[in-house]
């Protein structure tokens, strides 16, 4: 079974943590209708979802992705870059602790789950100012028996890693090289996106399909003519949060466990 935890738009995301973006009005209203498209679109692709209630007095909290990042084997719940936003945690390592054995980065590492991306068993970690070398210290330390590599990397002139490269599938990702070096993904097949659309690195691979934001149709049309199935949806309102595809929601399959094997007969 696949799940995915989603949370609903705080009322008060007007009042969201901004890095690079100017402050404009958000409408609540159109960015719940948006958020719930956006799930609508994730059950139709097979997944449960499991929505926490909206925090009010969070205004960040709809960005789940960054709390926690969610493997196989195991969740690490993380420390977030922004003080505002580390009282996310407790309600999403309630909603994970059912499914996963967790770790936990630790003081003086800093995390968010949007720097955080998983291309078949490799890790990269951006640093940014939302986290840091320590805490990619910690994250290898927790995943590296289970066989992950984890590589650290630059980013420049956006918030995440993951604004600036996202993966299509286990060996293709969709980059913005202006945003990260193309180095760093040598053994990966690149996607390039548009030129004209510095903000379409999002995506949010679901199986086969690639759920990419309606604003960047060019992009789009590059990663169907690389042969993957698309899905558009407008993600235009959390985006004058910073907020793009991946970010709201945590993806993962229901732990497949073996059956208890019946004691040896005796004699
Ligand atoms: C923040 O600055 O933390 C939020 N306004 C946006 C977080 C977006 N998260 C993500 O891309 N993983």
């Amino acid at each position: 079974m696949h799940i995915a935890i989603t949370r609903e738009v705080s009322q008060s995301i007007e009042n969201c943590e901004l890095t690079h973006l100017e402050r404009t009005p958000i409408n609540h209203a159109t960015a719940r209708d948006q958020h719930a498209a956006y799930e609508t679109v994730l059950a139709s692709l097979g997944y449960q979802i499991q929505r926490l209630p909206a925090e009010p007095t969070m205004p960040d909290s709809v960005f789940v992705e960054d709390v926690a990042v969610v493997l196989d084997e195991i969740a690490i719940i993380t420390r977030p870059g922004a003080l505002s936003r580390r009282d996310e945690r407790p309600s999403i390592e309630r909603a994970l602790r059912p499914y996963r054995q967790l770790a936990h980065i630790k003081s003086p590492g800093i995390l968010d789950g949007g720097d955080v991306l998983r291309v078949g068993r490799d890790i990269w970690i951006g640093v940014s100012s939302r986290s840091n070398i320590d805490a990619i210290n910690q994250f290898r330390f927790y995943v590296g028996c289970h066989g992950y590599q984890v590589h650290s990397v630059n980013v420049r002139d956006c918030l995440h890693l993951k604004s600036a490269v996202t993966a299509v599938d286990d060996t293709t990702v969709l980059v913005n090289p202006a945003r990260v070096d193309l180095s760093n993904f040598k053994n990966q097949q690149c996607i390039q996106v548009d030129p004209s659309e510095p903000e379409a690195a999002n995506v949010l691979r679901v199986g086969p399909t690639v759920i990419a934001a309606s604003a960047f149709p060019r992009t789009a049309a590059l990663i169907e003519a690389a042969g993957f199935a698309v899905v558009t949806v407008d993600a235009s309102e959390l985006a004058k949060a910073e907020g793009a595809l991946t970010c709201c929601s945590l993806l993962f399959d229901m732990p497949v466990y073996e059956p208890h094997q019946p004691p040896p007969p005796a004699g």
